[in-house]
């Protein structure tokens, strides 16, 4: 008899193309479907197009844009431009600006139960809402599996987490996640995947699913999925595309490498407090705190369900006048059913300002708060200075607190709310929006594309050199976030398909002195702490810190993404093998490392200023330390004349 299996091995074994399943040890996985966003998503193209293949060798990759969306100047618009001829020349779906966000469109649209997906942002996991393997990468790695290479990653470990009971009172989907952080950590679910079971799970809707995987980004997690179940079956066929469902889940005596139990009755409104989305506090003790901005929006809650709560809680009511009110809606589908449903005239008449479906001031493309501000935000991250106002206090939470706060200026305790709405469904049947998504032509090998000025010519890395030698030109601490070593916002994201351009802001906000100092000593290393590179799936987080000559990246620990960023560009990424010799390293002492010597595996001997030693331990695996040896994954993968 077949071995029980649970849902992550179920649907990894069916796409299973090297490797064994065994935890931590490398695997290559056939994918089914990509997705990219504008912001990665120029660059993930380019690279695909040094490879020289005629057309995408997916089921389906769709190229969304979502992110860049202001267009204060010829940047935005030539970056959509170059996405959307692309998109037309090598077989991509192409999702023009303001249809909505990547992820609540895809998965109201094409993510499918049992499908292997990767995206190149941090979120694809929403679509583990639907029973899809959903996983964030680096735009190079998507690309590679837009051009049929299998997706290389190490096998997770397999959480299981347990729901029992059902939400009560003011709880919501967002507070359950909430609660997992807290209990977890943003380093918690790194190497592992959270795969939610129980009776709890058949309570929850696909929309609350998708809040909840959505978020599991923030614990460091591979991915996050929910089995295919009668409410994934109601869902699709409410999306119009009954014929997608599958039923899945994980096998009656299926193992697990770790279970949580969450009992969904226990779980009351809760916020992450600033700037970390694990720091957690319930409402209650925020009590009397006055909010300067409510918002409501971003991957994480904008479905059509999350905000028919909230017009149902603003109906006949008016939002305090010094708290402002933004709502992104998720999707032009989102945004066709409230009108549809009478349901945008509650948030107008009660003072809310209706946002463009984009990501906007998630990643602080407009919308920022005013100095000091309090925000209420239903976004998944909080990391300092992201909204826009470096101190700006922002605290996740749920679409009903946030719409609480807006209404009465402040944080109240939830015990003071009232009777809740009743639960918001979606309509029998959704209004398509398909016809706004532009299919690519058959063959697409006469599309011109078409380039702007903004965007540069890949650079072409040198290999490994046999020594590495330099000075440690930066120390921080625990961690640092992708946003920290890239920042965001809309002037620096305006250069995100501009590698030299957007080099001049790496580390900006932690330390003004970094380009000027690296360009100076003509490269060096980094030294970090804990979790290094959390956030973001932003491959600029390690390409721009390659244009300035990082060399190798020393820490306590690494995120996911930003590890296999850093191989990608051809950056060692080596880890401490005792954490006190991150205290005793200075930054600006002298580091040297014989690469030449450098073996899968084994430990690397870094010399400090001529006479001490150090060790690190190395995770890399054959072929990682070849990719690194050649300057990068694209040295190996290019066409011969690009
Ligand atoms: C984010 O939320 O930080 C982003 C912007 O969506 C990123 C991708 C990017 O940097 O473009 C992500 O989460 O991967
Ligand atoms: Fe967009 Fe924010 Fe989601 Fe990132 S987290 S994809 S910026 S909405």
């Amino acid at each position: 008899m077949a071995k029980a299996r649970n849902l992550t091995q179920k649907i990894i074994a069916q796409h299973l193309v090297s490797g064994k399943m065994v935890p931590g040890t490398e695997i290559g996985l056939k994918i089914d479907q990509t997705l990219t966003q504008d912001a990665t998503g120029t660059m993930a193209c380019l690279q695909f197009e040094a490879m020289g293949i005629p057309r995408v060798r997916t089921e389906l990759s769709v190229s969304y844009v979502d992110h860049n969306t202001l267009q204060t100047g010829f940047r935005n618009p030539d970056d959509h431009r170059y996405l959307r001829t692309i998109a037309a020349k090598y077989g991509m779906v192409f999702s023009p600006a303001g249809t909505g966000i990547c992820h609540q469109l895809h998965l109201e649209n094409f993510a499918r139960p049992g499908k292997t997906l990767i995206g190149s942002d941090s979120h694809t996991p929403t679509a583990g809402g639907v029973g899809a393997l959903a996983i964030g990468a680096g735009g190079l790695s998507v690309a590679l599996a837009m051009a049929g290479m299998p997706y290389m990653l190490p096998m997770p470990k397999v959480v299981r987490v347990l729901l029992t009971g059902k939400l009560t009172g003011w709880a919501s989907a967002k507070d359950v996640i909430l609660h997992l952080l807290g209990l977890l950590t943003v380093k918690g679910g790194v190497g592992k995947v959270m795969e939610f079971s129980g009776p709890g799970v058949a309570t929850l809707s696909v929309p609350e699913r998708a809040t909840i995987t959505n978020m599991g980004a923030e614990l460091g997690a591979t991915t996050s999925i929910f089995p295919s179940d009668a409410q994934t079956k109601k869902f699709l066929s409410r999306m119009g595309r009954p014929e997608d469902f599958v039923a899945l889940a994980a096998d009656l005596k299926a193992s697990y490498d770790e279970e949580v139990v969450i009992d969904l009755c226990a779980i009351e409104p809760l916020a992450a407090a600033p700037h970390m989305p694990d720091r957690m506090v319930p409402i209650r003790d925020l009590d009397g705190m006055a909010v300067d901005q409510a918002a409501i929006g971003s991957c994480t809650n904008s479905s059509y369900t999350d905000l028919k709560a909230t017009a149902q809680l603003l109906q006949g009511r008016r939002i305090n006048p010094a708290t402002d009110l933004l709502i992104a809606p998720g999707s032009k589908q989102v945004l066709k059913l409230l009108t549809k449903e009478g349901l945008l005239d509650p948030l107008l008449d009660a003072g809310a300002r209706i946002l463009e479906c984009a990501c906007g001031p998630c990643i602080g493309i407009g919308g920022s708060p005013v100095s000091k501000g309090v925000c209420a935000r239903t976004f998944n991250r909080n990391f300092e200075g992201r909204s826009g106002t470096q101190d700006a206090q922002v605290y996740l939470v749920s679409p009903l607190t946030a719409a609480q706060a807006a209404l009465n200026g402040k944080f109240t305790d939830p015990a003071t709310w009232g009777t809740p709405p009743v639960k918001a469904e979606l309509p029998k049947k959704a209004p398509s929006i398909r016809q706004l998504f532009v299919f690519p032509p058959e063959n697409g090998s006469e599309v011109e594309v078409l380039r702007g000025p903004n965007i540069a010519a890949l650079e072409r890395f040198a290999g490994l050199p046999e020594k590495l030698s330099g000075r440690i030109v930066l120390k921080v601490g625990d961690n640092i976030t992708t946003d920290h070593i890239m920042p965001a916002g809309a002037a620096i994201m305006a250069l995100r398909s501009n590698i030299p351009a957007i080099s001049e802001h790496v580390f900006t906000k932690v330390d003004p002195e970094f380009v000027g100092r690296i360009r100076a000593e003509g490269g060096g290393f980094i030294l970090g702490g804990e979790n290094y590179g959390q956030g973001s799936s932003r491959e600029h987080a390690a390409l721009a810190p390659r244009h300035l000559g990082v060399k190798a990246v020393i820490v306590k620990s690494l995120a996911r993404i930003h590890r296999a960023n850093l191989v990608n560009f051809g950056i060692l990424p080596l880890i401490l093998a005792s954490k006190d010799d991150y205290e005793t390293l200075a930054q600006g002492a002298t580091l040297e490392i014989i690469t030449g010597d450098i073996r899968p595996g084994r430990p690397v001997d870094i010399l400090v200023d001529g006479s001490a030693r150090v060790q690190a331990t190395n995770d890399l695996t054959a072929q990682e330390l070849e990719i690194i040896q050649s300057g990068g994954l694209l040295n190996t993968v290019r066409a011969p004349k690009s």
